[in-house]
């Protein structure tokens, strides 16, 4: 098999890529772990940036998203039981929309299909072969079948757990901080307590009251990083939200599980004809909402690159890729690990919860603390392309 841009992974930055190469006319096949519900079923992250928003009606796939996405012009800080709205759209004139990334990935992958692309859904085996060369490989099993695929470059968008980044690892610097809690999530069938998102700081720790709709409810809370789902009935969940959050809807709980909080960089962001993007490059805390929009970013610096090589048989553009996505990465990785140690209760013991809240109150009281956490939590405006 031969095409012009391996991709390998279906999550927003594969299926991302693989709409901004074909709208180009750019030959590219996806090649993803899973089945196809598996993917679109993943609840995963919910906040989606402007940037995120403009990229998708640019790509003709934002019909549903402005149909039922919900715009928030804002976020609440609350702390000793008072909310704090910051209104971040008179702040930035940008907005943040509420959209499942799980809808995201269903919209991409139905566009995707429907205009003609190729995704192949359960592989295995996947191997990365002459990556140094101009002709890499892909090496793969698919319906009970050993294939290769061809091409003149290959996009890892495989996730944290992905073959691509291990395949460059010798190449690669890696910074990683790991922090001492996780979230529990749940998803219920409530409706909202609230307008728009409270990120809440308390004493016994951090709490986020999100949605998806006006029907359904994201929660989370702060737990020890060990700590067993197990231990976590129902009841004590809500009761524990309550105590953080003050009032909310209790209901039927769709989903609940814990995701480990960690900041993690892997670069540079490419090595011969292998180009990182999302995941499998960077993790981000989920508390500056920036992990999807991050690796949507990526791509969107990447794709030129790729249309230049492939029409132009030229890797100037390829050549810095690396550099200009990790602008961005580095300033998602300081805004998500501001946001975690102003809300989590890190430990620290009286000092630092004073200084916390020294930090919420400045918020308050200043348009210019307010507008700087605005701008980066509804995403800076996009760097140019090239
Ligand atoms: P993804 O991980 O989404 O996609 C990678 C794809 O590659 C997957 O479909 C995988 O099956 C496939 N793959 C892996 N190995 C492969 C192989 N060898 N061969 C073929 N395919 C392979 N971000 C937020 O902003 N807010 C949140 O609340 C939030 N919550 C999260 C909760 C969890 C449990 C996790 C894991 C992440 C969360 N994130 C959150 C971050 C998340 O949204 C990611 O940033 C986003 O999925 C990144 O997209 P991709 O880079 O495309 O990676
Ligand atoms: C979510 O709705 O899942 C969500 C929103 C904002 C965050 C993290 C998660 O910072």
């Amino acid at each position: 098999m031969r095409t012009q841009v391996g991709i390998i992974g279906a999550g927003p930055a594969g299926l991302t890529l693989a709409m901004l190469l074909e709208r180009e006319g750019i030959e590219c096949v996806v090649l993803e772990a899973r089945t196809r519900e598996y993917v679109e079923k993943r609840v995963r992250a919910g906040l989606l940036e402007q940037n995120t928003v403009d990229l998708m009606r640019r790509l003709e796939v934002a019909d549903r998203l402005d149909r039922e996405g919900l715009e928030h012009s804002g976020v609440y800080l609350r702390h000793n039981g008072r909310n704090h709205h910051i209104d971040m759209a008179a702040l930035t004139g940008r907005h943040i929309t509420i959209y499942g990334q799980q809808e995201v990935v269903t919209d991409l992958i139905s566009a995707l299909l429907d205009r003609g692309g190729d995704v192949r859904f359960e592989v295995s085996d996947v191997e990365l072969r002459d990556i140094d060369s101009d002709r890499p490989r892909i090496t793969f099993t698919h319906a009970g079948g050993e294939h290769e695929l061809g091409c003149d470059a290959i996009a890892g968008c495989d996730g944290f757990h992905g073959v691509s980044r291990p395949m460059i690892a010798e190449h690669l610097s890696e910074y990683e901080y790991v922090y001492a809690f996780g979230w529990l999530g749940i998803l219920a069938d409530a409706a909202p307590a609230t307008d728009e998102l409270i990120y809440a700081w308390h004493e016994q720790g951090f709490a986020l009251h999100s949605m998806r709709s006006a029907q359904v409810s994201r929660l989370y809370l702060q737990v020890p990083i060990e700590e067993d789902i197990e231990t976590w009935p129902d009841d004590r969940i809500w009761g524990e939200l309550r105590t953080r959050l003050g009032d909310v809807n209790v209901g039927p709980v769709l989903e609940k599980g814990i995701t480990p909080m960690r900041s993690f960089v892997a670069q540079p962001m490419q090595h011969g004809r292998l180009y990182l993007a999302g995941d499998s490059a960077h993790i981000v805390p989920p508390t500056g909402a920036k992990g999807l929009n991050l690796a949507v970013n990526d791509v969107r610096l990447l794709a030129p690159g790729l249309v230049q090589l492939v029409r132009e048989r030229r890797a100037d553009l390829l050549d810095g890729y690396s550099t200009a996505a990790l602008r961005r990465v580095w300033r998602a990785q300081d805004f998500s690990n501001y946001m975690t140690q102003l809300l989590h209760d890190l430990g620290g013991g009286p000092f630092e919860r004073h200084l916390q809240l020294g930090r919420l109150e400045y918020i308050e009281r200043s348009e210019a603390a307010a507008r700087s956490l605005a701008e980066n939590y509804v995403g800076l405006p996009a760097e140019p392309e090239f």
